[in-house]
C-alpha cells in the first residue's frame, strides 16, 4: 500500500485547513507550540537553533493552508503546467522570504520580542541551501519565485545535494574549500516523501523481441538501480495565496538490492552499495560555466530527470491520462544541457514502456521540451563520450542514435549534397572521440531554444548554433534574464523599499516592477536625493558591521564602494580589475600621482573559484596578496583599499548589493551570456561600469548612456581582433601605465618578493590573455577616470543612481516569466 492514497469517509476529512491567527498573540502561541511539541524544549532551555527551527515551522504553518489550497485548486481545474528541470537552485536563506510572503515579518518581530527573542538573531542562524554554483542556479530560484507570485502552475525539479557549493576560506591568501554541510543543524523547510520513492535503473544491456505482428520490442535489462526520495519545499508567492512546489530528489540504495547482499553475509559490501547509491546526490559539482565530464555527474543528471518524469507521469497525471495529450499538459523547460537526457528518457517511456510507435512518440516528445542555453563559450557545452553513456544508459544511447539517424535524413533532404553540413550538425561528434553533443540533442528535440539576453540570443543563433537556426529559424527566441524584486529589493534593501513605497504611494511595485518608473520625477527633487543618499549610507553601515563581525574586516566608511562579485572566471576578467587597482597604487608609490588626487575607493571582491581551476585560484591568491599590501601601506591613507570577504554567497550578496556605489561588469564582449548580478546592482542604485556584453547592453539602453560607464571593445571588434591575431604583449609595450602595472604585479612586490607566485597570472596575461584584458585596459582606465569625475558631483551621481532604479523595472524575473509564457510555454 506504499504510496496509495487513504481516503477517509469521515466528514472531517474535507475540513478546510487554516493557519494560526495572523495576530501577535496567535503567532506567539503557534511559536511556543512548535517549540514545545516540535522541538521538545521549553523556552528557558531552548537554544537559538531550537528557536530558529520552531520559528521556521511556525511560519510554514501559515503557508501550509495556501499550499494545500493551491494544490486543490490546480487539481480541480488542470491547466498546462511548467516542469522546470534544473540541476541547480541557489535558493539563499528561506526564513526572510517566507516571512515576507506571509506578511508576518512585523508580527514575528513583535511576538518574539515579547519572549525576549531577537528575530534578526534567528534569521542569521539559517544556513543557506547553496544548491547551485552561480548565475544559472540563482536564476532558477528567481524564476520559481516569480511563477509562484504570478500563480502559474509549476513544479520545479532538481537534486537535494547533501553538500552544496563548498564554503570558501582563505589561508595564506589562497582559497581553501570546506564541505558545505548545510543540513547539519536540521532542515525545517523540507518534507520528505519516502512513500513516493522512484526507482532509477542504470547499466546492463538491451534485448530485442518481436511480437506476433513482427513489431520489435526493446527491453532494457539494467544491472543496478537506486531509488530517488522526493523532498518537497514550498515556493510561496506574494500576497496572492499561491504556493508552488519545489521537488528535490535524494538518492538511496534500494532495499532489495541491499538486503540481498546483507543476507549473504557481506555486511561491508551492503554498506558499500549504500554509500555508492547515496553518492549520486552527495555533492554539487562546483563547476560554473565549464562542464565536468565525470560519470557521476551523468548519473546525477539521469537520476533527477528520470525521477521527475516518472513522478509527473505516474504520480501527478490522472491514472487514465491519454499520453498523446501530454504536450497540452506540460512543457519541460531544460535549464541548460544538464537535464537534456530527459529527451531520450521520455522516448524510452513512450516507446518501451507505454508501447507507442516511434514516430508518434517523437511527435509527442518534440512538443514537450524547450531548451535554454546559458553560455557562449564553446568549451562549456556539454559533451558525453558515447562509451560513457553506453555503459550507464545503453537504451538511451540507442535512442539517441536513432534520433540522430532520423535527424540527419532530414538535414540531407533540406540540404542535398551538403555532407559537410551533415557532419557539422550530427548529434554525435566523431572527434576527438565519439561523443554526444547535448546542446545539439536539445536543439533537435526542443520546440524553442532561447538565449538569456538579447545579444546572447543573437550570438547563439548566428555563432553557436548557426546550422540549426538556418534549418529552424522559428525555434530561436530570446528571453532576457531577470531577478526577483522580492528577494533582491524588497527583502535585501528594506530602507530603499520603504522610500520607494513612500513616494509611489503603495507597494504594488513589488509585483509590478515597471512602476519604478514613477521614481523618474524624483531624480530632480533635491530632498528625495538626500533621502536616497541616506539609504545608501545606512546600507553601507549595515554592510560594514557585517564584514566586521563576519570577517574581522574594517572598511573606511566614506569611500566609494566599487564592487565586483561573481564566480572567478577568466572571461569575467577579475584580473583586469586587479590591473586597474595596481595601476592606481603604482601611480602613487612611483610618485606620479599624489594620493590626495585619488578619489577614495574601496574595492570589494567576492568570488569562488572551481577547486580544479588553477588560473582562477591563482587569481584569488593574487587579489588577496595585493589587498594585503595595499591595505597595510600607510601612504594610501585609506583612500585606496581592497577587501575580499571569503565565501561570497546569496546571503552576503543581499548585504553587499544594496551598499554598492559602482557595479563592475567587465567581461570581454561576447562572453557573458547575460549576467544577473548586473541587474541587481542597477536596481539597487549602483552605477555600472561595463562592457557591451550580455544584459549590460540592455541595461545601458534603458538607463541611458549618461548613467552608465561603457568601455572596451564591442563584440564585432573582439571578433575582428581575434581574426587579425591578438598579441597581448604589443599592448603591454605600447602603454606605459599598463607596463608599469604588469611589471609591478610580476615583480614579487605583492607576493613577498616571490616572483613565481605571481607568474601564472602575469605570464598568461602577457603571452596568452585569451580574454583580451590588456586590449581593453586603456579604455577601462579612462572609463574609471570618468567614474571618479562623476562621483565628485554628488548630486549628479545620486540623480543617476535614482534613474538606474527607476529605469530597470524591466529586469524583474516576473517579466522574464511573462516572456517565457508568451514566447515558449503557451505557444
Ligand atoms: C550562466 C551565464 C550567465 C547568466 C546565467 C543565467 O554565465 O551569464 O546570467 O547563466 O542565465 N552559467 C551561468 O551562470
Amino acid at each position: 500500500l506504499l504510496g496509495t492514497r487513504s481516503t477517509p469517509t469521515h466528514a472531517l476529512a474535507a475540513v478546510p485547513v487554516e493557519g494560526p491567527p495572523l495576530t501577535v498573540d496567535g503567532f506567539v502561541e503557534a511559536f511556543l507550540q512548535e517549540l514545545h511539541f516540535g522541538q521538545g524544549v521549553q523556552l528557558d532551555r531552548s537554544t537559538v537553533n531550537d528557536q530558529y527551527l520552531a520559528l521556521a515551522r511556525t511560519v510554514m504553518h501559515y503557508m501550509m493552508a495556501e499550499w494545500l489550497e493551491t494544490g486543490r485548486r490546480r487539481r480541480a481545474e488542470p491547466t498546462k503546467m511548467i516542469g522546470y528541470l534544473s540541476a541547480e537552485y541557489l535558493l539563499g536563506r528561506q526564513l526572510g522570504n517566507a516571512l515576507l510572503a506571509t506578511e508576518l515579518t512585523e508580527v514575528a518581530e513583535e511576538g518574539l520580542a515579547t519572549l525576549g527573542i531577537d528575530l534578526a538573531t534567528l534569521r542569521s542562524q539559517e544556513i543557506e541551501p547553496g544548491l547551485g554554483n552561480g548565475g544559472l542556479g540563482r536564476l532558477a530560484a528567481c524564476f520559481i519565485d516569480s511563477l509562484a507570485v504570478m500563480d502559474v502552475p509549476c513544479i520545479a525539479y532538481g537534486i537535494r545535494y547533501e553538500y552544496g557549493i563548498f564554503r570558501q576560506t582563505f589561508f595564506n591568501n589562497r582559497q581553501l574549500e570546506v564541505p558545505d554541510n548545510w543540513l547539519r543543524l536540521g532542515s525545517p523547510w523540507e518534507f520528505p516523501h519516502p512513500e513516493r520513492a522512484v526507482q532509477v535503473d542504470f547499466g546492463g544491456h538491451t534485448e530485442r523481441t518481436s511480437d506476433e505482428n513482427g513489431r520489435e520490442h526493446v527491453q532494457w535489462v539494467p544491472s543496478w538501480n537506486v531509488q530517488g526520495i522526493p523532498y518537497h519545499y514550498m515556493v510561496p508567492g506574494y500576497d496572492n495565496k499561491a504556493v508552488n512546489t519545489l521537488r528535490l530528489w535524494s538518492a538511496q540504495a534500494t532495499d532489495a538490492f541491499n538486503l540481498q547482499i546483507f543476507n549473504s553475509g557481506d555486511h561491508a559490501e551492503a554498506v558499500r552499495s549504500q554509500t555508492f547509491a547515496e553518492n549520486i546526490s552527495k555533492v554539487l559539482y562546483p563547476e560554473d560555466s565549464t562542464p565536468q565530464g565525470r560519470e557521476l555527474r551523468l548519473q546525477q543528471q539521469y537520476f533527477f530527470v528520470a525521477c521527475s518524469l516518472h513522478d509527473y507521469i505516474e504520480h501527478t497525471l490522472p491514472a487514465d491520462f491519454d499520453l498523446r495529450k501530454l504536450p497540452d499538459q506540460i512543457i519541460w523547460q531544460l535549464n541548460d544541457t544538464h537535464p537534456v537526457i530527459a529527451i531520450p528518457e521520455l522516448m524510452r517511456i513512450l516507446v518501451d514502456v507505454k508501447g507507442f510507435e516511434w514516430a508518434e512518440a517523437w511527435d509527442i516528445t518534440k512538443r514537450c521540451f524547450a531548451y535554454t542555453c546559458h553560455t557562449l563559450l564553446p568549451e562549456a557545452l556539454e559533451v558525453w563520450p558515447v562509451d560513457v553513456i553506453g555503459r550507464l544508459l545503453p537504451r538511451h544511447l540507442e535512442i539517441i542514435f536513432r534520433i540522430n539517424e532520423d535527424f540527419l535524413i532530414e538535414v540531407r533532404e533540406r540540404f542535398p549534397g551538403d555532407e559537410l553540413r551533415v557532419r557539422r550538425m550530427s548529434i554525435i561528434a566523431e572527434h576527438p572521440e565519439r561523443a554526444v553533443r547535448m546542446a545539439y540533442l536539445a536543439s533537435v528535440a526542443a520546440t524553442k531554444i532561447n538565449g538569456v539576453a538579447a545579444l546572447h540570443s543573437e550570438l547563439l543563433r548566428d555563432k553557436v548554433l548557426p546550422d540549426f537556426s538556418e534549418m529552424w529559424p522559428d525555434k530561436f527566441t530570446n528571453v532576457t534574464n531577470g531577478v526577483t524584486p522580492r528577494r533582491f529589493l524588497r527583502l535585501a534593501n528594506p530602507k530603499l523599499s520603504e522610500l520607494i513605497t513612500e513616494v509611489l504611494g503603495d507597494e504594488r511595485w513589488v509585483t509590478d516592477l515597471d512602476r519604478l518608473s514613477g521614481l523618474e520625477a524624483y531624480a530632480d527633487d533635491a530632498s528625495f536625493r538626500e533621502k536616497f543618499r541616506q539609504v545608501k549610507a545606512a546600507n553601507k553601515t549595515r554592510l560594514f558591521e557585517l564584514l566586521k563581525r563576519r570577517d574581522g574586516i574594517d572598511v573606511a566608511p566614506d569611500n566609494m564602494l566599487d564592487v565586483m562579485v561573481k564566480r572567478l572566471h577568466e572571461y569575467k576578467r577579475q584580473s583586469l580589475k586587479l590591473l586597474h587597482i595596481v595601476h592606481l597604487y603604482e601611480s602613487v608609490v612611483s610618485g606620479r600621482r599624489d594620493i590626495s588626487d585619488i578619489v577614495p575607493r574601496t574595492f570589494v571582491f567576492g568570488a569562488k573559484a572551481a577547486p580544479g581551476y588553477h588560473m582562477a585560484k591563482e587569481t584569488i591568491f593574487l587579489i588577496n596578496s595585493v589587498a594585503e599590501k595595499i591595505n597595510s601601506d600607510s601612504r594610501m591613507q585609506g583612500r585606496l583599499a581592497v577587501v575580499f570577504p571569503a565565501n561570497y554567497n546569496v546571503t552576503l550578496a543581499e548585504r553587499l548589493i544594496p551598499a554598492a556605489d559602482l557595479s563592475e561588469q567587465i567581461s570581454l564582449a561576447g562572453k557573458e551570456a547575460s549576467g544577473t548580478g548586473n541587474m541587481k546592482f542597477a536596481l539597487n542604485g549602483a552605477l555600472t561600469i561595463g562592457t557591451d556584453d550580455g544584459a549590460n547592453v540592455e541595461i545601458r539602453k534603458l538607463v541611458g548612456d549618461d548613467h552608465f560607464f561603457l568601455f572596451g571593445m564591442s563584440e564585432p571588434e573582439v571578433a575582428e581582433l581575434g581574426a587579425r591575431g591578438y598579441v597581448p604583449s604589443s599592448f603591454y609595450e605600447q602603454n606605459e601605465d599598463l607596463r608599469r602595472a604588469v611589471d609591478l604585479l610580476g615583480s614579487g612586490e605583492f607576493t613577498g618578493s616571490n616572483r613565481d607566485a605571481a607568474s601564472t597570472v602575469v605570464n598568461d596575461l602577457l603571452w596568452n590573455d585569451r580574454f583580451m584584458a590588456l586590449a581593453d585596459f586603456q579604455s577601462y582606465v579612462e572609463a574609471q577616470a570618468r567614474v571618479d569625475a562623476a562621483y565628485a558631483d554628488t548630486e549628479a551621481w545620486t540623480r543617476s543612481a535614482i534613474l538606474n532604479v527607476a529605469r530597470t523595472g524591466f529586469f524583474s524575473s516576473d517579466r522574464s516569466m511573462r516572456d517565457y509564457l508568451d514566447r515558449i510555454w503557451l505557444r
